[in-house]
C-alpha cells in the first residue's frame, strides 16, 4: 500500500476524507494543530508549514502528499502570506529536496471568484481571484507548474468549490464537492500515469455549475454525487437574495466583499 501525507490533517475537509483514503492508502498525517482521533496505522507527524526541516521530516519516504494545510479563509495579508505563500513555498521545497514527485494541491474556486455566474468557465479562463486567500490559490497553481515544469513534480491542483456532506446554500448547488468525489479525484492525482501539471475544478456532478470539467473527465473522473438531489430543499431555504449583486452575481459569492472572514 502506498504511504501518503495529509497536511492540514486537523481540518474538516482532512477530517471528512481520512476514512475514505484509509480503504487505498497508509496516512500519515500532519498538521501544526492536535490531528483528531488517528486511528491505527494512521501516523501523526506535528508540523508548522513554516518550518521547512520539520516538512522536509513529514514528507520524507511517502509515495504522495495531498496538501491541505494553510489558511482557507479570507484573512489579512499577514496571516495569507505566512500560510498560503510561505507555508506552501515550503511544502513544494521539502517535496522537492525529499524527492516526493505526487502532490495533490488543494486550491480554490476562489482563484477565480470574480467571474460571474452567469459565465461558464474552463481552466483556460485567466486567474480573476476575489480575496488575498483566492490570490494565495493562484500563487500556488502557479507554484505547483514551476515545480512541475522545472523540477519534474507531477501535480494536480484541484480547484475546491466547497466539500461537505451536503450544499449549503444555493451558491453551492453550483460548486458542491461530495466527500467520495474529493477522494475520487485525489486518486487520479496519486496515480494517473501521465500527469505533470493539471488543474481540475473540485465539484461533483452537478446540474447548476458555472464550470467546464472537461480536464476532469478526460483524466477519468466520474463523478458519483449530484448537488441536483438536494436542490429542492436548499432552493426553498435560501432565495439567494444577500442584496448586494457582487454577492449575487459572482462565482465567489460573500468572498467578494469579504475583508476578514
Ligand atoms: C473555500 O475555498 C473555503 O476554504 C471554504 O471554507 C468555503 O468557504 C468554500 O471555499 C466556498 O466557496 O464555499
Amino acid at each position: 500500500m502506498k504511504r501518503i501525507l495529509i497536511t492540514g490533517a486537523s481540518g474538516g475537509v482532512a477530517t471528512l476524507i481520512r476514512p475514505l483514503l484509509r480503504a487505498d492508502y497508509r496516512l500519515r498525517l500532519s498538521d501544526r494543530l492536535p490531528v483528531p482521533d488517528p486511528v491505527d496505522g494512521e501516523e501523526v507527524v506535528e508540523a508548522d508549514l513554516g518550518d521547512l526541516p520539520a516538512l522536509r521530516k513529514a514528507v520524507a519516504g511517502v509515495d504522495g502528499i495531498v496538501h491541505l494545510g494553510g489558511y482557507s479563509v479570507e484573512a489579512d495579508w499577514e496571516t495569507i502570506q505566512a500560510a498560503n505563500i510561505v507555508g506552501c513555498n515550503n511544502l513544494f521545497e521539502a517535496a522537492r529536496l525529499e524527492r516526493v514527485k505526487r502532490i495533490i494541491f488543494a486550491s480554490s474556486n476562489h482563484a477565480v471568484g470574480f467571474y460571474p455566474r452567469s459565465q461558464t468557465i474552463g481552466i483556460d479562463a485567466p486567474v480573476r481571484p476575489d480575496t488575498r486567500y483566492g490570490l494565495s490559490k493562484a500563487f500556488g497553481e502557479a507554484l505547483a507548474a514551476l515545480h512541475a515544469y522545472k523540477y519534474g513534480a507531477e501535480v494536480l491542483s484541484i480547484r475546491i468549490g466547497n466539500v461537505g456532506e451536503k450544499p449549503l446554500d444555493r451558491r453551492r448547488l453550483a460548486i458542491w464537492l461530495s466527500p467520495r468525489d474529493l477522494v475520487q479525484l485525489i486518486g487520479i492525482g496519486l496515480e494517473h500515469p501521465d500527469i505533470r501539471h493539471e488543474i481540475v475544478f473540485g465539484m461533483s456532478d452537478n446540474d447548476r455549475a458555472w464550470w467546464d470539467n472537461s480536464n476532469a473527465l478526460r483524466l477519468g473522473y466520474k463523478p458519483q454525487d449530484r448537488s441536483e438531489d438536494f436542490a429542492e430543499a436548499v432552493l426553498a431555504a435560501d432565495d439567494g437574495k444577500s442584496g448586494d449583486d457582487r454577492v449575487d452575481l459572482n462565482q465567489g459569492g460573500g468572498f467578494c466583499i469579504a475583508e476578514k472572514m
